[in-house]
């Protein structure tokens, strides 16, 4: 096994890699900013390497500066965490060139699903279901783009290839705003992705955002870890997540999910990586894949007991997968609430000092995060300070230790959305399962003033 690996991230997520690297007798190096000097993870890491100042393109995105740190401290490998360089092809190579390891898919994998074009079309190869649309990307002749919207029928979505997390789209309800909607989002694509390319697809009014956990290891072997239900979001940041999604038969998950180990094994993936769909009137569609683990990675682990950080670094160590699909079960039911600082329902950040942190637990509660009291949640990053994820046997025994578990927490010094969990906790048509993805925006609408 490696002995020593970089950890190419900060918050929680810092500290989960670290714990996997601890478990598994490995070294863990952790790259700081300026802004992070004093986080705990720094101070319990067997070594720590400052990276530069806060603004992250000078500290967490220095692709130079971290590959510098791997090198001073002979380091093997490199785990990306997500978000930051974790799904940059150009790191993922150049960490690779430079003699390390990149804990996570090829270079190419990730160039590959980074183009959603080329990822639709090689899932759709794979034989995965798309969400119906242009076969590619658009071409530029407006007779053309016309006839392809009529044959997909309106209303349209212009998605930008380089887009992604719903960066670069627009719906187009008639073909009199169609022409005009692809230039503007071909004019947008070119600006922020460098990339003008966007394809067409039929605009899902009502869909759940569902998406399936793999790994896979170097040998062509895959498994699917099963489903999680991120349909409570707003602004396409996910609020809570939970596995498995209420109410899909699960007959339909085995089936979509045999499909996404079969396009691992077609496109020889590795590592770990979440299929993304949009599920609709009993139907799956593919939107996206991402090659890194996620955030809501925990709700999976407690469902399978299987620990996806650690395969990870197994997998990418060149070890065979430790299980197979016949040998996954998924047991009871997991909810995360994602503890932010921010406003409950203005949605301000709040960073600052935390004068007060108080934790729940009791059987079935985890909490992820690398705060604690006196901790300093710096202004320049994301404002997720930690995770809260709850399993019980059934989702209501998740719902009511989760209930339990919020009612317990007390965080002083900054604000928190913890008054919106514990809101959407006892909201009746959270409580049935099954909202989709417009619920939580249109729930604020109607509950804050
Ligand atoms: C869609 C869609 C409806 N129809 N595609 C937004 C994020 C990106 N991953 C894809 N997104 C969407 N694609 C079709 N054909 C609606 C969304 C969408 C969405 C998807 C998942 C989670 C939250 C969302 C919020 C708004 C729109």
């Amino acid at each position: 096994m490696f002995k020593k690996i970089l950890v190419a991230n900060r918050g929680e997520i810092a500290l989960r890699i670290q714990r996997a690297c601890r478990e598994l007798g490995i070294k863990a190096v952790m790259v700081y900013s300026e802004a992070d000097r004093d986080a705990k993870y720094v101070k319990l890491a067997e070594e720590a390497v400052c990276i530069g100042p806060a603004a992250s393109a000078q500290s967490y995105l220095n692709m130079p500066g971290i590959i510098s740190a791997a090198e001073v401290t002979d380091a093997e490998a490199i785990h990306p965490g997500y978000g930051f360089l974790s799904e940059n092809a150009d790191f993922a190579e150049r960490v690779e060139k430079s003699g390390f390891q990149f804990i996570g898919p090829t270079p190419e994998s990730i160039r590959i699903m980074g183009d959603k074009v080329s990822a639709k079309q090689a899932m759709l190869k794979a034989g995965v279901p798309c969400v119906p649309g242009s076969e590619g990307a658009l071409p530029d002749d407006p007779v053309q783009i016309k006839r392809i919207a009529k044959t997909v029928g309106y209303p349209v979505i212009i998605k930008a290839s380089g887009g992604g997390g719903g960066r670069g789209m627009r719906v187009v309800h008639t073909e009199a705003a169609l022409i005009n909607a692809v230039a503007t989002t071909k004019s947008e694509a070119s600006a922020a992705f460098g990339n003008p390319a966007v394809y067409m697809e039929k605009f899902l009014q009502n869909p759940r955002h569902i998406e399936i956990q793999i790994l896979a290891d170097k040998f062509k072997n895959a498994v699917y870890l099963g489903d999680r239900d991120c349909s409570m979001q707003r602004r396409h940041q996910k609020v809570i997540e939970e596995a498995p999604a209420p109410g899909i038969p699960r007959k339909s998950i085995e089936r979509v999910g045999e499909r996404c180990v079969a396009a691992c094994k077609k496109i020889a993936y590795r590592g770990a990586g979440t299929f993304e769909f949009l599920y609709e009137d009993g139907e799956f569609y593919f939107i996206e894949m991402n090659t890194r683990v996620q955030v809501e990675h925990p709700v999976t682990e407690m469902t399978t007991g299987i620990d996806i950080v650690k395969t990870q670094i197994m997998v990418a160590y060149g070890e065979k997968l430790p299980f197979t699909q016949r040998q996954i079960e998924t047991r009871g039911h997991a909810i995360e609430c994602r503890l932010n600082a921010e406003d409950s329902y203005k949605f301000i950040p709040s960073p600052g000092r935390i004068t007060l942190w108080h934790m729940p637990g009791g059987p079935g509660v985890r909490v992820d995060s690398h705060a604690y009291t006196n901790y300093f949640v710096p202004p320049h990053y994301d404002s997720m300070i930690g995770k809260l994820i709850v399993h019980g046997d059934t989702r209501e025994q998740a719902l009511a230790r989760m209930r339990s578990a919020l009612g317990e927490i007390v965080i002083e010094g900054i604000n928190t959305n913890i008054a919106l969990h514990r809101e959407l906790m006892v909201d009746a048509k959270f409580m049935e399962g099954g909202t989709n993805i417009h619920y939580l925006e249109t729930w604020l609408a109607d509950h804050v003033r």
